[in-house]
């Protein structure tokens, strides 16, 4: 098969072999690592003429059967496949291969990150390791022995337990690692370095103690400790919340500077990428300590929901992903603030989640067709696929839901399976009926829902109308209805809640959505009512409904969901940028200005939910809303409704801004909620360009203790645009040019500058010496920022953010196609934008196209996009 030609789901077959034990031994070198891998093989289906083994990248050094080693007739090498001739029903294989880890600049497979040797097999990597039956649903229990130089890798680690070590002659050691959990090659690792190592322990429930390591670059140790206590708290939270306790007497962490995702949950030794792992109040900003409380947890989670239940086969990548994610936002909503988590989530489905949806690489949480399987680790199948556990989990309640959890380990631990058998478990242990709900796994795209309303005074009766409609997506044309759970509140004129009844008698707050169209009448409604529709979001779907300004500020004003407020508002904004865009209205209304003030000056609401609701929608997800605006018109409109609101309300913001300020620095959410609320006021103020803004903002940010205070104060001049900015940004870079992870927000800064010269000060950005194209992270930091963070610039009519881009992806294309394939992103979605910037994103797309050496990672989505 070519390698440019896609996967079906509906080709799966079971394997005809089966590997169930593994000894691998590792001598590692820079430019030639020896691998040698020792299979017990199984067949499992009998006269099965050929072995077929997956393997690329490697020099193959010889293959032997029974110990014999094989005469070269007896196999070859074709399309990355070992196929050896052999028909037994059982036998020892051992393959022994070169490979040279210092070379592997895609971050797959064994290579060198800084000083160390780290693995990354997820998804496909392990074949880039040794010849092997690579695919999830073969799962072996592993044996490593990994030897090297002593002195610059004092550590050797791999899964499980270390069962033996020593030194050997010519300055080596060794160590010898067993894991007795079976597992798919994906998540097998190995780490090799010097490090600075954390550790701690844990006593499980059931009152085993459980080793903690965590190691990180030398003279890093401090940074480690948020970390370990995320960890810590996340193996008690599964414990009560989901009845899940830790199953090795290890767990180890690996931080390392060159890694393509955020984290990787091998059994036992998950490898993060540095930004995932380290903080301390000066270097980090509280979203990152956020961020990394919940990778922590996602990764920990993972043990349980991946690891000890795996994937039947890629395909399923949302069994483990979609419930992870959700297991991970409940994680940090128990521990933390449901609805600031709850919004980060929604954020995160509409501006990026229906834009996938919206444009050509759209697929199903379940995707029915895969060229790169690394393009499918995407917001589709991780936040989408948590939306749709997450609409289980309120259909079934959670007392049924854990009953579910409980029936699918009872049943699949130990097994690699699909997402029916997940969808059949919470079904059978909760007696809900879920047939038309599994379409939420086959079906691509977003549903709009649309609301009608009617209210009879004589009957006192209040009508709700939906319909549902998914729109066609590139992938599937036909759609049906999908089974939609509706969260709904509805007020009276004063803002108060009605009880909702029908019959006489009160009724769930959960609507079952199921036809294309469908009704429900609400009795004993004494008058007209607003209607707060997918309360929480309740479901991802785009709603619309007929709703005027004063009837959203009653919401915002009134509703008893803290969400539904913030959503209120946040339909608000949208539909006041409309109007002004449309040139309906110069300005935002009163009435959005003094919900805003009510919501500014409420003392009893936390500040954390404050600042989220002073933010505007962003660019991108107006943008997803009224593709026929131009992306100029969004930028500016944005910026003068954020600019009447810091002029309009400016008192009020600059009291919060002062009430807020805390005499000392604490990493606790109501302090983290504070600041979040006085660099709101800061930001708006500042985009309001009075001159006592700019001294503020100086000030901040010279005299700030933490780095969420001084980033915020940078990041408001610099989105103003204020003169100080430039001294700043100089200030900034001489106190962290030498701190990798410092400076990528400083890339970031200067990627994200709303002025027209961003592209040259990213080049000159680019020349610095902490820059480098083959560290992932400073990709995304500038490149990335700049291309999916600074919307106007990059779509300058001239053209030139989508050739700086492309150049920039010729280059990745070859370093690290799975880097390119993220950051490509912002050009798939052309058919949103206006004829010109078409033409001109077609002819860079073209460009790449064109290649000789395109990788498959860009294949599949340059392809899918031009199509
Ligand atoms: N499972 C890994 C992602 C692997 C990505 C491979 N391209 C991280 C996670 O979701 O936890
Ligand atoms: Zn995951």
């Amino acid at each position: 098969m070519s390698a440019m030609q896609a996967q079906l789901r509906t080709d799966y077959q079971s394997p005809q072999y089966t590997i169930e034990q593994l000894h691998l031994d590792f001598k590692l070198d820079e430019h030639a690592t020896i691998v040698t891998a020792v299979s017990q093989v199984k067949q499992l289906v009998a006269a099965t003429p050929q072995l077929v083994l997956d393997g690329e990248h490697m020099k193959l050094l010889s293959v032997a059967i029974d110990g014999e080693v094989l005469a070269q007739s007896r196999y070859r090498v074709i399309d990355n496949q070992l196929i050896i001739d052999v028909d037994l029903a059982s036998f020892e294989l051992t393959v022994i291969t070169e490979i040279d880890p210092a070379n592997n600049t895609a971050l797959e497979g064994l290579y060198k990150s800084g000083g160390a040797f780290c693995t990354q097999c997820e998804a496909q990597g392990f074949r880039r390791i040794t010849f092997f039956l690579d695919r999830p649903d073969v799962l072996a229990k592993y044996t490593t022995r990994v030897e090297a130089d002593k002195a610059q890798y004092p550590y050797l680690l791999s899964n499980g337990n270390k069962i033996d070590s020593g030194d050997l002659d010519g300055g080596r050691h060794f160590a010898v690692w067993q894991d007795p959990f079976p597992k798919p090659s994906y998540l097998f690792a190995l780490v090799a370095g010097d490090f600075d190592l954390l550790d701690d322990t844990f006593i499980t429930r059931s009152g085993r103690k459980v080793a903690l390591e965590l190691f990180v670059d030398r003279g890093n140790l401090h940074r480690g400790e948020h970390a370990m206590a995320s960890l810590k708290r996340a193996m008690k939270w599964d414990e009560e919340r989901f009845n899940l306790e830790y199953d090795l007497d290890i767990y180890m962490i690996v931080a390392v500077d060159f890694f393509n995702m955020g984290a990787m949950e091998n059994k036992g030794l998950n490898v993060f990428n540095s930004k995932a792992v380290l903080a301390d109040p000066q270097t980090a900003t509280d979203d990152e300590y956020h961020r990394i409380e919940s990778i922590i947890g996602h990764e920990y989670f993972h043990n349980w929901t991946g690891n000890r239940v795996t994937c039947r086969d890629w395909f399923q990548l949302s069994l483990k992903e979609g419930l992870t994610v959700f297991r991970d936002q409940e994680f940090s909503s128990d521990l933390g603030s449901p609805v600031v988590n709850r919004i980060d989530a929604v954020n995160v489905m509409r501006t990026h989640q229906f834009a996938e949806d919206a444009g050509p690489m759209a697929h199903p949480i379940r995707p029915e067709q895969v060229l790169e399987m690394n393009n499918f680790y995407t917001v589709t199948v991780y936040d989408k696929g948590s939306e749709v556990i997450r609409m289980m989990h309120t259909l079934l309640g959670e007392a049924r839901f854990q009953q579910g959890m409980a029936l699918y380990f009872e049943r699949h631990d130990g097994q690699a399976v699909t997402c029916d058998d997940f969808v059949a478990a919470m079904e059978d242990a909760s007696g809900v009926d879920l047939t038309q709900f599994r379409l939420w796994y086959s079906q691509s795209g977003t549903p709009v829902v649309k609301a009608i309303e009617s209210y009879d005074a004589d009957k006192q009766q209040y009508t709700l109308t939906l319909t549902q409609n998914t729109p066609a997506t590139p992938d599937q044309t036909e759609k049906q209805p999908l089974h939609i759970p509706v969260a709904i509140e509805l007020l009276d004129s004063e803002g108060k809640g009605i009880e909702l009844k029908r019959d006489g008698k009160v009724v769930a707050n959960i609507l079952n959505f199921v036809e294309a169209e469908q009704s429900w009448v609400f009795d004993q409604v004494s008058g007209p009512v607003v209607a707060s529709l997918f309360e929480n979001f309740s479901a991802p779907i785009k709603l619309e409904q007929n709703i005027s300004s004063q009837q959203l500020a009653l919401i915002v004003a009134n509703s008893s969901s803290d969400f539904s407020r913030y959503d209120a508002g946040q339909r608000l904004f949208t539909s006041e940028i409309f109007a002004i865009a449309d040139a309906e209205a110069e300005r935002a209304s009163d009435t959005l200005i003094n919900a805003l003030r009510k919501v500014l000056l409420d003392p009893t609401r936390d500040p954390a939910l404050v600042a989220l609701m002073l933010s505007l929608p962003a660019e991108s997800a107006l943008a997803q809303d009224r593709n026929d605006i131009d992306v100029e018109t969004i930028h500016l409109t944005r910026r003068a409704v954020l600019a009447q609101i810091g002029l309009e309300l400016e008192d009020e913001l600059l009291a919060r801004y002062r009430e807020c300020i805390a005499s000392s620095y604490q990493q606790d959410a109501a302090a983290v909620g504070r600041r979040a609320l006085k660099n709101a006021c800061l930001f708006l103020l500042a985009i309001a360009g009075k001159a006592t803004t700019q001294e503020l903002c100086g000030q901040q940010f010279a005299q700030a203790d933490n780095m969420t205070d001084r980033l915020a104060a940078l990041n408001a001049m610099n989105q103003a645009q204020l003169p100080i900015v430039k001294d700043a940004l100089a200030t900034f870079e001489s106190q962290w040019h030498q701190d990798a992870l410092v400076m990528d927000k400083w890339f970031s800064q200067v990627a994200m500058a709303p002025n027209a010269n961003v592209l040259a000060d990213i080049e000159k950005a680019m020349a610095h010496p902490m820059f480098d194209i083959a560290n992932p992270n400073r990709v995304r930091a500038l490149i990335g920022a700049f291309a999916s963070g600074n919307r106007n610039q990059f779509h300058a009519l001239d053209g030139s953010g989508y050739r700086f881009l492309t150049d920039n992806l010729v280059k990745l294309n070859t370093i690290n196609p799975q880097c390119a394939a993220r950051i490509i992103t912002p050009l798939l979605g052309w058919k949103e934008l206006d004829g010109e910037r078409q033409a001109l994103i077609k002819a860079q797309l073209q460009r790449l196209a064109d290649l000789p050496d395109l990788s498959r990672d860009l294949y599949e989505k340059v392809t899918k996009s031009l199509a």
